[in-house]
């Protein structure tokens, strides 16, 4: 009876009725699931309305740096004025409506949070993208998105144009920039210009509100759709004892703005908590500048893959006792236990991990005051229920080898993916019984301790990005050198893992000289597809491993790798 009571009264309209905590957060039930929500007027606005009243400290909602001293700081109020403004331009400006499709592939600019708020006032969903793309990966994300519009920066403006004939679709390009190109909208001119007053659409918990394109072992990435759900699991308790964030901290994100890990920890969890979000642009990823903004800035909390906190332990920099840094936190790809006692004996806190993916968002976690188990990436986060299944949906027992799954019957959780956009195969392919299926292994313990084990697919995780070898694969055949290839993941020291590339070369090119021919083929896949997945390690064999039915053993090559042959 209490379970249906509290069922029952979690439909009551209730969006209006926040209770206040002590540190001025809204609150919902854990299970609560409001027919209606939006971020930016639920949420953002409410802050800007509590900082007008004077019940909000002076920290600014978004703390912009670059490494030529320039910054930026926005209220909660700026924020909600220049997000309007940018709702504006959508709507008025580029003809946009709630529904359509937007690509943003912006490196770390202020204008990635006026995007992408701009978007979630006027229900177009936006679609994040790495600035490491090239012509052919946004080729591919705007024909597939059907995305009318798309928002970026100027390195990326001629990759935009060499593909542009072939999206019809497209019919509006903005450019973020000091200045203009022929044809590109300049969304900083049409800022200043646009009005600050704008009526958030009404949008529905159910409405998509972001899709990401992420890797699986065949073909191209798939697109993971979420609706508003993934934003306002932010505001449930149970999510929101993950991070622990209150008005007073400075959470620094450091995940590239295309992933999810950026939606999630650079947006929706610290504006939740109406915390500030500090950003540095990091053109270049430099551990000597992660460690100088971490003494510089009062930053309380920082979030970033493992390879972040082991370039920076590998740096030997004599003193890493931060002044402020209270908590530290890690996802993307395994930490290794050492890594972990290293980072608490020279800065004296432990590094909480947590574990997601682009169709879960935060899966689970080393909450913040929970004890941490060390190579454990925590419990579920609520309203998630994680089990361990076998392949037919069966839960497991404890310490038993088996899938990470999360209950989607009877009630699919909010913040779980949607489904992947026009493709209800691939969707159903990850549906086992009464539950999503991530395709991690996983064992979880007596504690509801949860341990990852690896990818059960060929799907690469290399410095905490997701590679699919077929992305790679497809970008080496295209050079004259390649007859064949397989791509695998690799142990390194550095990055926990690596891309490497077996080669089979055509005859012509077996006299060239190997070290060169090899620096030319990473050069080649960075021309072509984003550089993060080129082949860190490459080796030339005469024939590949193949079934009696000429399919690739990826999986042999694999085992190799790791000394498991
Ligand atoms: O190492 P190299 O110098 O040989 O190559 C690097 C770059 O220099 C190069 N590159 C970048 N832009 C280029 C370019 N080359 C040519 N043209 C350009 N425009 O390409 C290589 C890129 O590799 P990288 O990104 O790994 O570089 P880097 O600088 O070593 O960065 C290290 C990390 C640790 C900062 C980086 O690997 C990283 O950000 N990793 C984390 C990824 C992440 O956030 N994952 C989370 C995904 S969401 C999720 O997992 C679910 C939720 C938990």
């Amino acid at each position: 009876i209490c379970k249906f009571l509290h069922r029952f009264s979690l439909h009551r309209p209730q969006l209006h009725r926040w209770l206040i905590s002590g540190d001025g957060a809204q609150r919902w039930n854990d299970y609560d699931s409001p027919e209606e929500f939006n971020f930016a007027s639920h949420v953002l606005d409410y802050w800007a309305q509590m900082e007008g009243e004077g019940k909000r400290g002076p920290g600014p909602a978004l703390w912009w740096v670059n490494d030529q001293g320039d910054e930026i700081k926005w209220s909660f109020r700026e924020l909600r004025d220049l997000s309007r403004r940018a709702a504006n331009v959508f709507e008025q400006t580029c003809g946009l409506q709630h529904g359509d499709r937007l690509a943003l592939i912006l490196p770390r600019v202020p204008e990635w949070w006026l995007v992408t708020v701009g978007c979630i006032r006027t229900g177009v969903i936006f679609i994040p993208g790495t600035a490491q793309m090239k012509a052919k990966d946004i080729l591919y994300r705007i024909q597939m998105s059907q995305a009318k519009a798309i928002v970026t920066t100027d390195s990326l403006v001629p990759e935009v144009e060499s593909v542009a004939s072939e999206c019809p679709g497209l019919k509006t390009k903005i450019v973020v920039s000091d200045h203009n190109h022929e044809g590109w909208l300049n969304f900083r001119t049409l800022l200043r210009s646009a009005s600050p007053d704008h009526t958030c659409v009404k949008s529905k918990m159910k409405d998509p509100m972001v899709i990401f394109f992420t890797s699986g072992t065949t073909g191209y990435p798939k697109m993971a759709k979420h609706n508003q759900g993934l934003a306002f699991r932010s505001s449930v308790p149970s999510c929101r004892k993950f991070l622990k964030l209150k008005t007073s901290d400075v959470i620094w994100c450091m995940s590239d703005p295309g992933w999810i890990l950026a939606t999630v920890g650079c947006l929706l969890e610290p504006w939740t908590a109406g915390a500030t979000v500090f950003v540095h642009n990091l053109p270049q990823f430099d551990p000597k500048v992660i460690v100088e903004t971490l003494f510089k800035y009062p930053i309380t909390q920082c979030l970033a893959a493992p390879a972040v906190y082991r370039m920076v332990l590998q740096k030997n920099i004599s003193n890493l006792r931060f002044p402020t840094l209270e908590h530290c936190a890690t996802g993307g790809e395994s930490l290794l236990p050492e890594e972990y006692e290293q980072w608490k004996q020279r800065t004296g806190l432990s590094i909480h991990e947590v574990y997601g993916q682009s169709e879960t968002g935060i899966t689970c976690a080393i909450f913040r005051e929970m004890k941490v188990k060390r190579g454990s990436i925590g419990k579920a986060i609520l309203p998630f229920d994680i089990q361990i299944i076998d392949e037919k949906g069966n839960i497991l027992p404890p310490n038993t080898e088996g899938y990470i799954g999360i209950r989607i019957k009877p009630t699919r959780p909010l913040g779980l993916f949607v489904g992947y956009e026009n493709s209800p195969e691939k969707t159903s392919e990850v549906e086992c019984g009464d539950f999503y299926n991530s395709g991690d292994r996983a064992t979880i313990d007596e504690d509801g301790y949860i341990w990852f084990l690896g990818r059960s697919d060929d799907v690469i995780n290399a410095s905490g990005y997701r590679i699919g070898p077929t992305e790679v694969e497809n970008a080496l055949v295209e050079h004259p050198a390649v007859s064949e290839s397989a791509v695998v993941s690799s142990p390194d020291k550095d990055r926990g893992e690596v891309v490497k590339a077996f080669i089979v070369l055509n005859p012509e090119f077996l006299s060239h000289d190997q070290e060169q021919l090899i620096k030319e083929l990473q050069e080649h896949v960075k021309s072509v597809t984003a550089p993060y997945k080129y082949p860190r390690k490459v080796e030339f064999v005469s024939e590949l491993p193949k079934t009696i039915t000429g399919k690739i053993k990826r999986k042999e090559l694999r085992n190799k790798e790791f000394g498991q042959i």
